[in-house]
This record gives C-alpha cells, structure tokens and sequence, in this order.
C-alpha cells in the first residue's frame, strides 16, 4: 500500500487500468475546490505566482503547461499548431511545483479539459466531464512526486536493444524492392540503420493481417534477407478490420461479436484507410486476446516489431455522417481533422455486460489496442520486441511506446519534440519519440540535420515522413558526411542510451528530465525549457533555429562540453552560466554533469554490431553504473548493473 498517494472518487467510470499499485481512499481532496458540473465535476486549485505545472504528457506548448487550454480527447488532426487542444494521446497527469509541491492524476476514459492559468486566470481548472478518480501525489520535489506516480502506474514497456537503433520509414513504400532501396541507400552511404517500417501499402487493400502477395511475394524469405543486412522490418497495424466477407478475421469477429456496436445495436461501419472496417471492442479481454492472436501472420514470418495506427480511433466518416458535407469535408462543423466527433456517440462498448457509449470511455481505446497487441506478442514470441502506438493513455506505457503523430517539417516542431520528451517521460512514456524530419512538409537538409541530433538522444530514433513530401531519408542528401556524423553518434551513445533506459524503467524514474529536476535550486535552470537532462550524466542542449551557427547554453554548473565532429569526441571543461557555443552542422555537442561519467561504444552499422561492455568512459565522474543485458531477454533485473571505474 503506497500512503503518499490517495484517491479519491467523483462518480463511477469504467476501469481504466492506469494504476496497478493499491492505493488508500482519503477522506477530503486536498489543494482543489470541487464542484458537480453537468454529469462531471469541476477541479480547482489557486496557482502561486511561482508555481510550475508540469506534466499532461503528449500536449503542445511547453513544459511548464501555465497559461494553455489542453483538452484531452484523443484526436487525429495534423495540425501541431500551439493552441491546439488534442492530439492523439490523453495523459491527465500534472504537478504542481512552488511553494505546495504535489501531483494530481484525474483518472478518467471520458473528455477532461483542463485550463493550467489560461488567460492569466491564477489557478488549475479541470472539468472532468464523467466520473473521475483522482489521485493525489505528496512528494517533497517535483521529481520525487513523478517517480511516485511513475511507481504506482506500474514498470515502463521494455523494448528489445535493436529498438534503440536507427529505423527508415515513410508512407509510400510499397513492395520489396522499395524497402531493398532503402537499405541499400543506407549501406552504400556507411550510414547506420536498424529497420525500416512499412506503412498500409504492404496490406492487401489495408486490409489489416493481410500481406499484398505481389509486393512481397514470400514475407518470410524477405525478412530473412533484410535481416542477413542487420535491418528488421516493422509492418503498421491499423485499429479497424475492413468489412470484407471472406476475410478470416472479420468472420471469426462478426460471428464472435467481437465488434462495437452502433446506435442500433449492428456492429458499426466506420470509413478508414480500408473502406467500411468495424473497431474491435478492445475494451473486452476475450477480444483483445482474439486481436492480439491475429498478430501471429507477421510474427511467423519472423516479424518482432509493430507501430499501431488510427487507434483515436480516427474516423473518416461512418454510416452515420456518411455523405453530410461530402466525405472527408474539411467544411463540416462536425469534421474535426481526420475524424467526424459526432461519430463518437454513434457506437457502443460492452464492458461487464453492460453497453457502454464510445464517448464515455473514448480516451482508453487505442490504449486498449496496444495492450491487446503487447498481450498477443507476449505470447507469441520469446523475448521482447518493438511495439509503439499513436494513440494511448497512462497505463498503455506498460504495453508500448508511443510516437508523437503527423507532426510537419518545421522548426517549431522539432523545439515541439523538445519540449514534449520530459512531459511523455512524466506520464510513463520513457519509450517515445517524433518523426524526425517532421512528418508532413519537406524538410530541408538543415533542419534534418538539427532534428537528428535531438532525436539522436530520444529512445524511438524512426526518420519518417508522409506521401507526397520530399524524400527524406538521410542517404538522399548532399554532404552526406554530416548525417554519417548524427547517426554514427547514436550508435557510439547506445551503451549510455540502453543502460540509462533501463535504469529508468527500473526504477520508475524518467529518462529524459527537465534542467529544473536535476537543479530544483537554481531559479534560472527552473526556467529553461530548450535544454534536457538525459539520463544521470547528460545535459543536452540541441541548436533548434534556422540559419543558427550555434546557440546560447546555460549551465547550471561547470561541466565537461563534449563536441563529436563525426570521426571523434573532444573534451572541454565548461564553467557555470550561460556560452555560446557554436555547433556547425552535422557536429553534435553535448554537456557531461559534474562527477558523472558517459560510457561510449565503438562505430557500428546496426544494432548487431554493438559490443555494449566495450566501452569508453568520459567525464570527470569516478563511477557509472552500466544496465547491460542480451537485450533481447523479458527478464530484466538489477543483477545486470555493472560498476564501472574510471581508468586511472
Ligand atoms: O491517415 O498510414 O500518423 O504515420 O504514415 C494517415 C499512413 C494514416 C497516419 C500516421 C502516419 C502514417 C499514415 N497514417
């Protein structure tokens, strides 16, 4: 029983599963007024001038969410733009930091807006629009508050070490000799690669669990082949199965019932990538067991790694809008991104027995999803695999990782990516990351280069970009030595990267910080946003503007400045307060904390390569403790933490 944490209940909801540790009822919410509003309630706590609010996972804006309206409410609409409300995941976790330190965790399946000092208004207003459980975090630091939580919700996903290295996609390759391209592309151009994903065209017709036998005539051998070339394939999972008489798993899941039901009580007809597909009532064990099953198609073919999709769900338009304003309008009130919102009162879960309406517990289906898919691959397979998903909610972190959605190529998105790292890490997602490059638009070759040298130190490292951009895969730039340069780095920081991974997930800790968790006494670090600490020893502070030759750093301490120019680190003490440092294209710098150490590995084409205990060590630190294992086995444990000693 965990007493720093208690909850308290507002209403019935239907289980979520976010909080795994036992946790004591308390008799009064401390910090928030309360009040009943509609069928919900309505939260409010008075902020400190001072105060920091933290949290709220995959939101935009910055870390300290102050002054934004976030409304969660999973949503699959591409346009990143500040003041947007929803995107794809909802993570109802904030702190809040000043003179009253404290997390509140309103845990809810249904839509929950909150309103973090909007417009200046001085306090935290959270309307719960149903039932709510919340739970109140006690911790004496911000952090502490967050690793509690982190506890309560249970042990991260634990992905296998090849997930760690570099992967390709886009939407648009389609057979075997697109993906072969690529990898060659890739090895001609002595740039590292670990795998590449393939999007709805490897489906017939996005007909999930199905492979386009002309495009890859024998799955099997293909990933055979791209596997002697150190490169997996990982094919996408969309949430909906295509009504199509014939197809095993639509049979077996209209004669099982496994669907949801639309107002009428008929399994309900939604428009995806497919055509008419119907969503598999994930919230049922026996379905999400059935769906899980179904992942043994690509799995026999020696397949170890899977993005979820469309698990907003995303909605084109169902038999219900069908027609109203054309389909697909961008001009319809009800149209909303890539989804009709009215069609989530058009279809109905059965939990217990009891019809539950899709709005009630909206915000839980696509975590759903990934669990059914982690439940299955679990069973499937004998050690760990790859598995991210674009919709989620807490608790979804213990199945998978999460990617950030159909961010753009543009400047204000990787600062986005920044930005979002520690408030996912927050909410449980240690593995996430964005699409580098930027997902829509077409990147220039600058902010390419920027963008890998963040996302070189984010746990998902996946290039990907949409049809009909401009490619974007390393290989097709000039000067390809700077992009050899980021990528070679990530490979040399992979013995850092997996053990400070696995640590955290050990330990319930995060793995990318904010400065201010690491220095809660220094007033300027608790300002800084565009800096992170990763890990125990690193200190990152990515260039983020166009035309930039470098960029200004603060330090809250001296440390050692680490600078890789693509063949070699070189090492500098560094004082306290704020450089500007340059940091020309394709060169990465880096900030190694006081009395810490970074253990680096050698070059390596992939994953295959890595001798993990071979390592470097740098910085002015005595000590490392290094998480080494096979990476690939499900028993992890702190019997694998090695010490390491500075040499002499
Ligand atoms: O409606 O599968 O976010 O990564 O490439 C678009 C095609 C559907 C959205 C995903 C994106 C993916 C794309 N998908």
């Amino acid at each position: 029983m965990i007493t720093t944490i208690k909850k308290y209940s507002f209403g019935a909801h239907a289980p979520t599963g976010a909080v795994t540790a036992q946790v004591e009822e308390g008799d009064t919410l401390p910090y928030f007024s309360v009040q009943a509003e509609g069928q919900g309630t309505r939260f409010r706590c008075p902020l400190e001038k001072d105060d920091v609010v933290y949290g709220l996972g995959e939101t935009m804006r910055g870390i300290d969410k102050r002054g934004g309206r976030y409304v969660s409410f999973n949503t699959d609409n591409p346009h990143h733009t500040q003041d947007m409300p929803s995107l794809y995941g909802s993570h109802n976790f904030i702190v809040v930091d000043g003179k009253k330190t404290f997390g509140a965790f309103f845990d809810t399946p249904a839509r929950a807006v909150f309103e973090i000092d909007c417009g200046g208004s001085g306090e935290v207003n959270v309307l719960c629009e149903r039932g709510v459980t919340v739970y109140i975090v006690e911790g004496e630091s911000a952090h502490a508050v967050v690793r509690r939580f982190l506890r309560a919700v249970g042990r991260s996903y634990l992905p296998p070490l090849w997930a760690f290295g570099f992967g390709q996609s886009r939407w648009g390759y389609k057979d075997e000799r697109d993906i072969r391209r690529i990898a060659r592309g890739y090895a001609k151009a002595g740039m590292p690669l670990d795998y590449i994903c393939m999007d709805i065209d490897y489906m017939d017709r996005y007909i999930d669990f199905t492979v386009n036998k002309k495009r890859f005539p024998d799955l099997k051998a293909f990933v055979v082949e791209m596997k002697g070339k150190g490169v997996r394939l990982v094919p996408i999972v969309d949430a909906g199965i295509k009504v199509e008489p014939g197809d095993p798993v639509y049979e077996e899941g209209v004669q099982k019932g496994y669907f949801c039901k639309n107002i009428e009580g008929k399994d309900f007809c939604a428009a995806v990538w497919p055509g008419m597909t119907h969503f598999p009532d994930f919230l049922r064990p026996e379905v999400r067991a059935w769906f899980g099953r179904q992942y043994k198609v690509y799995t026999d073919a020696g397949i170890e790694g899977f993005w979820n999709d469309m698990n907003e769900p995303a909605i084109f338009y169902s038999e219900y809008t069908k027609g109203k304003g054309g389909e697909r309008s961008e001009g319809d009130p009800l149209y909303r991104g890539n989804t009709f919102l009215s069609d989530y009162r058009n279809f109905c879960h059965n939990i217990e027995g009891k019809e539950v309406n899709h709005w009630e517990v909206h915000n839980i289906f696509g975590a759903n999803m990934t669990r059914a898919s982690a439940e299955g691959l679990d069973a499937l397979l004998n050690g760990r695999y790859l598995l991210f998903s674009r919709s989620s909610y807490i608790g979804a972190h213990r199945y998978g990782g999460i990617w950030t959605g159909d961010n753009a190529s543009c400047w204000d998105h990787l600062r986005q990516n920044v930005l979002q790292m520690p408030s996912l890490n927050m909410c449980g997602f240690l593995f996430s990351g964005a699409d580098t490059g930027g997902f829509g638009g077409n990147a220039s070759r600058e902010l390419l280069l920027r963008w890998l040298a963040v996302s070189a130190f984010t746990p998902l490292f996946r290039d990907h970009a949409s049809k009909g951009t401009r490619p974007q895969e390393c290989f097709r730039f000039r000067g390809k030595k700077d992009f050899r340069s980021i990528l070679s780095l990530r490979y040399r920081l992979l013995p850092y990267i997996y053990s400070e991974f696995m640590k955290a997930a050990l330990s319930f800790d995060m793995y990318m910080q904010p400065l201010a968790f690491g220095y809660p006494q220094d007033a300027r670090a608790r300002r800084v946003e565009d800096e992170l600490l990763v890990g125990e020893s690193l200190l990152i502070a990515p260039v983020l503007e166009k035309g930039a030759k470098g960029r200004r750093v603060y330090l809250p301490e001296a440390m050692t400045e680490v600078r890789w120019d693509g063949a070699s680190f070189s090492a500098r003490q560094a004082a306290a307060g704020e450089h500007f440092v340059k940091v020309p294209l394709g060169e990465v710098v880096f900030y190694i904390r006081k009395g810490k150490l970074l253990p680096v590995g050698g070059a390596a084409m992939h994953t295959g390569e890595c001798d993990l205990s071979a390592v470097t060590l740098l910085g002015d630190g005595e000590e490392y403790e290094q998480y080494l294992d096979d990476g690939l086995t499900r028993s992890v444990s702190e019997d694998n933490i090695r010490l390491l000693r500075r040499q002499g």
